[in-house]
């Protein structure tokens, strides 16, 4: 069988305001789960890491002489798509154009509006992917993939019935082709984890949540799906082999959801007697937390993790879905930060309706915790969040990609709150002022920070949301 070649391509620019990067896990998934099951050769770009032009790109293209491309996008990167697609179909005819990622799950058919874009995937890839190289291979029909969306010959775009195929046993996907990407280059860039410059690499151990925050995604369904606690632990021996790597960043949506699964992972770290730092810059859920989980995971090496709070208001927490028991949270918080871990929060303002009241409830409720740092970034509805679709009957003009155009936690395009622009930028402001103005949350900083050294280059940054706060699209 002739060898088929595929460039897998991680679409987006890096800026001053949108400079984190990681691994593309999905596209190293997909690889990894496509060349057990056909002869095929890979490259990996990842745009935003390399930072480099779209002719760049398809230069690259054309000299691998790639049969597909397939794409993937967050939402203020598919601002990309269009131009990046047609460049590919103007100079490389012939090649198929898939695209994937939150995106395309997000928004769908719309998604690919104005591209060349040829087939793409709403939802988890590896399965639908295997099924269009199938039908590539054998000169095909696409038209029985369940949940593709196609671009048909005369320019229309179809969505086949049904949605895209899940798989049932993740112990089953080979661990993610981290082969094809030089890993030595996301150590020298900021991950989501608020440290630079570690030797980590990101594992994803779970898909699918079955909370149900308005302003969050579902691109892997609702149910709950994990990697045994064994094929973790392979996978992170596998990992120090390999790239002698000394910290793992779990980049789940919700680590902690599987009591049972936690505790033996922990569990069998201790008993390999592994050394490995182990951070979640996001992934995990406050309030379910049980004292025993946290130590067992301080045992196996957690030294770092973010706690979303998002609201300090239980109006707020119900409305947004996210139900989140502050009391928990700030108790969880105390016992976690007494054992030494550095914990991280995350808050929001905007959310539909929310007064100025409940915004200093927020700041409240953030002052009297443990936190030791904290993002307060205001509420956007990204396409696939159910908020979302609530809006953009008011907003249709939020269904072109350009108005999320690298949009980040220091912008708003939107807000739904029940104050002013001003009103709301302000409490973004007093929030940062009053939680980091603070000299006992500086001696905790200072003495708790895992690389003290590395704080001063946050002093531009604070000083930005303590003084200008976001500004409006
Ligand atoms: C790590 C991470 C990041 C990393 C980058 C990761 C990367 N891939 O480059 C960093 C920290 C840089 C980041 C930044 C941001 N992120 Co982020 N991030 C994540 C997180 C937590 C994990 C991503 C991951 O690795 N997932 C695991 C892999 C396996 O999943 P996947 O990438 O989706 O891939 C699967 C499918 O999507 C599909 N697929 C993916 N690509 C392709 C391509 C093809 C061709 C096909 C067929 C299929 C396919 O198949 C894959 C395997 O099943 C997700 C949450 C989540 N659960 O995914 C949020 C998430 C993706 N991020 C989100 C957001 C909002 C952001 C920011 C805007 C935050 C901000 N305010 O600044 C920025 C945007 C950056 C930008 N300019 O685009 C949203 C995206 C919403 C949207 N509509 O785009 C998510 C879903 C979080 C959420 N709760 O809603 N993020
Ligand atoms: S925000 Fe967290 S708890 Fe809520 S749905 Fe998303 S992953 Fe689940």
């Amino acid at each position: 069988m002739k060898e088929l070649r595929i460039c897998l391509v991680n679409a987006g620019v890096r800026t001053l305001y949108s400079s984190l990067v990681s691994p593309p896990l999905g596209l190293l998934y997909i690889a990894a789960w496509l060349r057990e099951k056909f002869n095929v050769k890979f490259i990996v770009i990842n745009q935003k890491l390399d930072n480099i032009s779209d002719d760049e790109l398809v230069d690259r293209i054309i000299t691998f002489q790639a049969d597909i491309v397939g794409i993937s996008a967050m939402t203020p990167s598919a601002w990309l798509l269009s131009a990046l697609s047609i460049k590919i179909r103007k100079r490389c005819p012939d090649v198929l154009i898939v695209a994937g990622g939150a995106h395309v799950s997000g928004l769908g058919s719309s998604a690919i509006a104005g591209t060349e874009i040829d087939l793409a995937v709403k939802g988890e890839g590896e399965l639908s992917f295997e099924m269009i190289v199938e039908r590539y291979l054998a000169g095909s029909r696409y038209d029985d993939i369940p949940g593709l969306i196609i671009r048909e010959g005369n320019g229309r775009v179809v969505t086949n019935k049904g949605m895209a195929r899940l798989i049932e046993d993740l112990d089953t996907i080979p661990f993610p082709a981290y082969d094809l990407i030089d890993i030595s280059k996301y150590w020298k860039v900021q991950s989501m984890l608020p440290v630079p410059r570690r030797k980590y690499i990101s594992l994803f151990s779970s898909r699918g949540c079955p909370y149900g925050c308005i302003y969050c995604h579902n691109i892997f369904n609702k149910r709950y799906r994990t990697h045994s606690a064994g094929r973790i632990v392979d996978e992170i021996e596998w990992y120090i082999k390999t790239f002698k790597v000394d910290e793992i960043e779990f980049v789940d949506d919700i680590f902690n959801l599987d009591r049972k699964r936690l505790i033996e992972f922990s569990a069998l770290i201790k008993k390999k007697n592994i050394k490995i730092k182990i951070a979640f810059p996001n992934g995990m859920r406050a309030d379910i937390f049980k004292k025993e989980e946290v130590d067992a995971l301080v045992d196996a090496g957690m030294y770092m993790t973010s706690l979303a709070l998002e609201s300090g208001s239980e109006r707020i927490q119900a409305l947004s879905g996210k139900g989140l028991n502050i009391q928990k949270f700030l108790e969880n918080v105390a016992y976690i930060a007494g054992k030494g871990v550095f914990v991280n929060g995350f808050a929001m303002f905007g959310f539909p309706g929310e007064t100025a009241e409940e915004m200093q409830m927020t700041i409240d409720t953030a002052c009297s915790s443990k936190l030791h740092s904290i993002s307060f970034f205001t509420v956007t509805p990204y396409p696939g969040s159910s908020l979302y679709d609530s809006q953009v009957r008011k907003y249709p003009e939020w269904r072109k990609p350009d108005l999320f155009r690298e949009i980040t936690s220091c912008h708003a395009m939107v807000n739904l709150s029940a104050e002013s622009d001003d009103v709301l930028m302000y409490y973004q402001r007093k929030a940062n002022r009053d939680f980091y103005f603070n000299s006992v949350r500086i001696g905790r900083l200072l003495r708790d920070y895992p690389r003290p050294f590395l704080m001063p280059l946050y002093i531009p940054e604070l000083l930005k949301r303590t003084t200008k706060g976001l500004t409006i699209k």
